[in-house]
C-alpha cells in the first residue's frame, strides 16, 4: 500500500506545480529594475535608467518624484537633422503586457540635488505615478552608481545640458542654484 500511497502523492505535487504559473492572470504593473549614475560633478544632474513592465491594461507613466532630491524631470534624447538634443518628456506610454524602458540614448531621468544621505546609502526611493486606478504610484528604490569616466558617460555626458540648465534656473531658481 505504501509505495502506492506515496505515488499518488507524487502526482498530486506535479498537478498543482503545473496550476501554480498563475495561468490566465498576467503579469502585473511593475518597475522592475533600475538605476541611478550621479553626475560627474556636484553641480551636474544625475541620470537615471529603468525598466516598467507592463500589465494587463495599456497606461502612461506620468511623473517619477523622489522626497529625497530637489527635481526629477523625465527627459527623451532625440535626434533632428543629425543632432541630438533633449526633450522634457511630459508621459511616456507602458503598452499592456510590454514594456518601457529609459535607457541610455533614449527616455531618461534627471535628477538634481540628490540628498546626501540617500547618496551615501547609496540608493534613492522614488515614486513611479501611472494613469491607472487614480493615479497609481509605484514605489521602487534606484541604486545609486557613482559618475561614470567623462569618456564612458556615453551620449549623455558627451552632450552640454547647458541650455536646458538654464531653462531650469530660470523655472526654479532656488532648486538650481548651489
Ligand atoms: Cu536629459
Amino acid at each position: 500500500m505504501k509505495p502506492f500511497a506515496i505515488l499518488a502523492l507524487a502526482a498530486t505535487a506535479l498537478t498543482l506545480t503545473a496550476c501554480g504559473e498563475n495561468l490566465g492572470k498576467g503579469q502585473p504593473l511593475n518597475v522592475v529594475s533600475g538605476h541611478i549614475v550621479m553626475g560627474a560633478t556636484p553641480d551636474r544632474p544625475a541620470v537615471g535608467y529603468f525598466r516598467v513592465q507592463g500589465g494587463p491594461q495599456p497606461v502612461q507613466l506620468v511623473a517619477v518624484t523622489a522626497d529625497l532630491a530637489q527635481r526629477v524631470e523625465m527627459h527623451e534624447s532625440v535626434k533632428e537633422n543629425g543632432v541630438v538634443t533633449m526633450k522634457p518628456l511630459l508621459r511616456a506610454d507602458v503598452p499592456a503586457k510590454g514594456e518601457l524602458v529609459f535607457k541610455q540614448g533614449g527616455k531618461h531621468l534627471m535628477i538634481w540635488g540628490i540628498n546626501g544621505a540617500a547618496v551615501r546609502a547609496g540608493k534613492l526611493p522614488m515614486a513611479f505615478v501611472f494613469t491607472n486606478n487614480n493615479n497609481e504610484r509605484i514605489l521602487f528604490d534606484l541604486v545609486i552608481k557613482p559618475a561614470e569616466g567623462a569618456a564612458a558617460e556615453g551620449d549623455h555626458g558627451a552632450m552640454d545640458h547647458g541650455s536646458m540648465e538654464k531653462d531650469a534656473e530660470k523655472a526654479a531658481p532656488d532648486a538650481a542654484k548651489k
